[in-house]
């Protein structure tokens, strides 16, 4: 078996384990990334659009934020509807800041390129990924590529490989404690090179169910309709995607809907998921390794990033000056972040889907919800700091 040594080990080349490595990197701290898949299909995939500041700012940190800074779309306000009903959430005026439009796909190849021109590690296709040692000075990972065994000795571990990774399952049973509530509904995505149906995101509810109209540049629309958990992608032809969407608009906002060929269909299940703790020895979990949240908020990616903050934090404190403080005190950080924001998510999906067991009470709610915050600034503000993302 090769054996091979860095100082920190990251499983997953998503977007949280490459940006903990480019940041890293600039420290002068080595990193070898494992990944599962190939380059093209990690590059390929369609998920999150909407950065907070916090990810722009290490996305600057990590000096891979050019292409972010010319080709993003700022934004300083959302729209939130309900049936033909809709109003603007001022976020800048609420709370002095706005939001990025910069789709996931091009920050995870920023991200990959960044990587590439420094000649850093990024192993692909690798299987059978084994974390061992955890609670001692030399963890050690080890995995096979073209059913060749390796092994990865380390100081650090970093579990970055997604809800379905392995990290999580090193962490004992006995001392490990999952939260889960899912959704009894899904969103099916369509991309397509139509321009946006406005310059700004709106979210809207209607007895139809939940839809979302976002985009990715001025000629490139991304939709999502709330659907049942069994939909499949390939059984929505375009034309009924956008007559269902024409449905769940506003009137007005219906009318000016461009519609074409999709690009890309997917459906994705809603789920909130914590893992407690997200720390155990020297392993650390970050992103979709160790929370979930469903997209209504663009919450995912934002919250994966502010792990990395604060871990990147505890591995630069620790490498400068032996300090352990800010590693031993990842978990609690990061955890008491996670949860406001799993508090937001599952409140703002809350309010704005149609439940299938929902009785006319619970509708009433909603609507009364709906126009509270219509109404009423501080409600407003509450959300719009919350869209913005918390500080950290
Ligand atoms: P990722 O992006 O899942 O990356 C994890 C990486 O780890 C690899 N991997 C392994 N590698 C080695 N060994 C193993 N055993 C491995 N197991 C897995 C995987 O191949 C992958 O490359 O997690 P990360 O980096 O924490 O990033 C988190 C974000 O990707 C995620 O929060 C968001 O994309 C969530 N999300 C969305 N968030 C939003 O804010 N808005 C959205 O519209 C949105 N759409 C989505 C989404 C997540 C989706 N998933 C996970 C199914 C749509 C989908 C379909
Ligand atoms: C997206 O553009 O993919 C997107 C935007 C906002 C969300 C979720 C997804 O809340």
């Amino acid at each position: 078996m090769s054996t091979q040594r860095t100082q920190v080990a990251i499983i997953g080349g998503g977007p949280s384990g490459m940006l903990l490595a480019q940041l890293l990197d600039r420290q002068g701290i080595d990193s070898v990334v494992l990944e599962r898949r190939s380059r093209a299909h990690v590059l390929g995939r369609i998920r999150a659009g909407v950065l907070e500041r916090g990810m722009r700012a290490l996305m600057e940190e990590a000096g891979v934020a050019q292409r972010m800074r010319t080709e993003g779309l700022t934004h300083s306000g959302v729209l939130l509807g309900h049936g033909d009903q809709r109003f603007r959430i001022d976020l800048e005026e609420l709370t002095g800041h706005r939001v990025t439009v910069y789709g996931q796909t091009e920050l995870t190849r920023d991200l990959y390129d960044a990587r590439g021109a420094r000649g850093g590690a990024v192993i692909h296709d690798v299987s059978d990924v084994t974390i061992g040692d955890i609670r001692s000075d030399a963890p050690e990972v080890t995995y096979h590529v073209d059913g060749q065994p390796h092994r990865l000795a380390c100081d650090f571990i970093a579990g970055c490989d997604g809800f379905h990774g392995v990290s999580r399952h090193a962490i004992p049973e006995a001392s490990r404690q999952e939260f889960e509530k899912t959704y009894p509904f899904a969103w099916l995505g369509l991309l397509s090179d139509t321009p946006p149906v406005d310059a700004e995101l709106l979210y809207t509810s209607s007895a139809r169910g939940f839809a979302l109209c976002s985009m990715r540049s001025a000629a490139r629309s991304r939709y999502y309709l709330q659907c049942p958990v069994t939909e499949r992608a390939q059984d929505w032809s375009d034309s009924a995607f956008w007559e269902e969407l024409a449905h769940r608009l506003p009137a007005d906002m219906a009318r000016n809907l461009v519609t074409g060929p999709s690009i890309e269909k997917s459906v994705a299940p809603l789920r909130s998921f914590v893992c407690e703790p997200m720390q155990w020895g020297n392993l650390f979990l970050c992103g979709d390794a160790a929370h979930i949240v469903p997209p209504t908020g663009a919450k995912g990616l934002n919250t994966a990033a502010s792990d990395v903050r604060y871990l990147y934090d505890g591995l630069r404190q620790f490498y400068k000056t032996g300090d352990r403080g800010g590693l031993d005190g990842y978990s609690a950080k990061a955890l008491a972040r996670v949860w406001k924001v799993e508090r937001f998510s599952w409140w703002f999906s809350s309010l704005m889907h149609h439940f299938p067991d929902q009785s006319e009470f619970d509708q009433r709610m909603q609507m009364a919800e709906f126009e509270f915050l219509r109404s009423n600034r501080a409600a407003q503000e509450a959300l719009a700091l919350n869209y913005v993302g918390l500080p950290y």
